[in-house]
């Protein structure tokens, strides 16, 4: 495959989508080919479990293994429909969360077992990681207030403690840790063009861009 996927991760509000926009226009204007998706999400398939993930159902609350499942099963589309067929196009892929999602929030979040999960990944994917992930760092609860900020309700996993939040937090500190040649901490509480500066120099420096 000659395409790049890029994952952009971190804890709710770190500003993914904000530097996704960025990132996109700034690679277009170098005159690169550049597809933008998420997880969950990223297929049609994808939008209806989305909705089933994040709708917050008082009385039918999702269990943590459907959750797993309902990731795994959004991420095994998603690969196989857009992931696989852009990079064999030769296309730079910017993808909203991806594997270290599950293991940050399934895993450190919830409690699941982490080889079952790394099981999961490995399926859905059939062994696709990215080339680069960067992991948007900010403190949890400054992620959440940029949140509120938003004039958009809070949904279902949004809404958990904020020690469930900081173990996800936890989570992607020691997945950066494990795997430094392809996971690369960016301080997330810097202003947008900063962290925007810091990222066009990770992208040259690590992918040659
Ligand atoms: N999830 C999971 O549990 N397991 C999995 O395997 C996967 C996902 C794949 C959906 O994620 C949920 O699914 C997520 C984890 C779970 N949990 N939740 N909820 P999502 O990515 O769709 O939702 P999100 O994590 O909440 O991201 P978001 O809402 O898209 O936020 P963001 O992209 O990180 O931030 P933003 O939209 O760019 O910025 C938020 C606000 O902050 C906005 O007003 C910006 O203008 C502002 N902002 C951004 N950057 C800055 C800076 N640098 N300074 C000041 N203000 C800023």
């Amino acid at each position: 495959m000659s395409g790049k996927l890029i994952v952009f991760e971190g804890v709710e509000g770190c500003g993914k989508t904000t530097q996704m926009q960025l990132c996109c226009q700034w690679l277009e204007n170098l005159g690169i080919s550049v597809i933008v998706t998420r997880e969950p999400g990223g297929t049609e398939l994808g939008l209806h479990l989305r909705r089933l993930l994040l709708e917050k159902s008082e009385d039918k609350p999702v269990a943590d293994v459907t959750e797993l499942l309902l990731y795994a099963a959004d991420r095994a589309q998603h690969v196989e429909q857009k992931l696989k067929p852009n990079l064999a196009l030769g296309k730079y892929i910017l993808c909203d969360r991806y594997t270290d999602s599950t293991v940050a929030y399934q895993g450190y979040g919830r409690g699941l077992n982490m080889s079952l999960i790394e099981q999961l990944n490995y399926i859905a994917t059939a062994g696709l990681t990215s080339d680069l992930t960067i992991w948007l760092d900010v403190d949890v609860e400054m992620g959440l207030s940029r949140k509120r900020g938003d004039a958009v309700p809070l949904d279902r996993i949004e809404q958990e403690t904020i020690a469930f939040h900081r173990r996800v937090s936890h989570g992607y500190s020691k997945l950066a840790a494990a795997h430094p040649s392809r996971i690369v901490r960016v301080d997330g509480s810097l202003s947008k063009e900063t962290v925007h500066g810091v990222i066009q120099d990770i992208l040259r420096d690590r992918l040659q861009v």
